[in-house]
């Protein structure tokens, strides 16, 4: 157990800009040390000799855990962890938390936001009122694609996946899934295989976390299956797709068009998907309101304050969920 005034002692490492809210709850509870990023080649002696957490938006690699020997605990900054070494960690002692449930709704709406976008072709539609075409030209043409019709595959049928679900059944479509288990209990029809699911669907959800069991998946072949009114919407990560294939299949219309608010390299967007009249597309906004982001920098910071008054971490993720605190 630290007592409240020991914990102003405690050195949290903070790579490059974070969160401001949880930047200034950290300034009050425990000793905020800046790094301009987490590169192992920046961390000093006093780091080396200091630093017992990290707080981040992500990007934690093994060597920089290995450079900084006293760290007990990486708080990520979001639900996703998939640039935290995280397995690393847990063969090393070291707990990871992440940011789950908090966002969820957050990032549900905007998926639907995003897909309704996608098939309605809503933002041309306001550029269109905004720049004067509605005076010079007449009405916006009509959108070729509708809601109105349409089945939906969720890939990756998690807390997210579940509550854009949900929504959609809401709006009157029907909802399959893909994950690498059937969940329990749930009625929406469960596809083994994506292949499967979507030849099943003609909008596609990708919603699963990013890394190795799903860099990817949504390649050429899932695209052709998709089907020429298909609709892919992903608001997971830009590594689970094959942008190349993804924008050749939009420009040769092998599926409809395609919602995206994340990217494999980002902020870079390849420039055929810039290009690409089919796309909506958002700079990775799904959980970016001022309320929701609060609510992360909140559970971020309250990890901290958890691991080191009650020796507990609050959300830890499933590869260190049986890390103990050292003392
Ligand atoms: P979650 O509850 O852990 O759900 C993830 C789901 O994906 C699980 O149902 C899991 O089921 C499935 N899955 C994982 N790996 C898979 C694979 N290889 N193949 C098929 N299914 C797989 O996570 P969540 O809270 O819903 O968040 C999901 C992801 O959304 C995050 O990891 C993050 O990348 C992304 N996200 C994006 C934003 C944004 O701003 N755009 C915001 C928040 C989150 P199985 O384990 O049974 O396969
Ligand atoms: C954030 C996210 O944009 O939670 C996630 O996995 O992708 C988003 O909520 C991100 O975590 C902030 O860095």
């Amino acid at each position: 157990m630290t007592r409240p005034e020991q914990l102003q002692t405690v050195a949290i490492l903070v790579p490059g800009h974070f969160n401001d809210h949880a930047v200034e709850r950290i300034d009050r509870t425990f000793r905020r040390v800046g790094i301009e990023r987490a590169d192992p080649s920046l961390v000093t002696d006093e780091m080396r000799d200091n630093v017992r957490a990290i707080a981040s938006f992500g990007g934690i690699s093994a060597a920089f855990m290995d450079a900084l020997p006293k760290l007990e605990i990486v708080a990520s900054f979001g639900v996703g962890y998939d640039s935290v070494d995280a397995r690393h960690a847990g063969d090393h002692g070291i707990m990871v938390t992440n940011t789950p449930d908090v966002l969820t709704e957050e990032v549900a709406d905007t998926a639907i936001g995003l897909l309704i976008n996608t098939v309605r072709d809503l933002p041309r539609a306001e550029a269109w009122l905004r720049d004067g075409s509605w005076q010079r030209k007449g009405n916006y043409p009509l959108s070729r694609l509708t809601l109105r019709g349409r089945s939906a595959g969720i890939f990756g049928m998690g807390r997210i996946g579940l509550a854009i679900a949900r929504r959609l059944e809401a709006f009157g479509l029907p909802v399959a899934y893909h994950n690498r288990r059937r969940v329990e209990g749930l009625s929406y029809p469960y596809h083994p295989t994506l292949k499967g699911l979507v030849e099943a669907v003609d909008t596609l959800i990708s919603v699963v976390p990013g890394g190795a069991s799903t860099e990817k998946a949504v390649d050429a072949e899932i695209l052709s299956a998709l089907g020429a009114n298909g609709v892919f919407v992903n608001i997971g990560r830009g590594s689970t797709v094959d942008e190349a294939a993804l924008a050749t299949a939009l420009a040769k219309g092998t599926i409809a068009a395609a919602g995206l608010d994340v990217f494999a390299d980002e902020p870079n967007v390849p420039r055929a998907l810039l290009d690409a009249t089919n796309a909506s597309l958002l700079p990775h906004v799904g959980s970016a309101s001022e309320h929701t982001r609060r609510a992360m920098a909140d559970l971020c910071v309250d990890n901290l304050v958890s691991w080191f008054s009650e020796r507990r971490s609050i959300t830890p993720v499933p590869e260190t969920a049986h890390v103990k605190a050292r003392c």
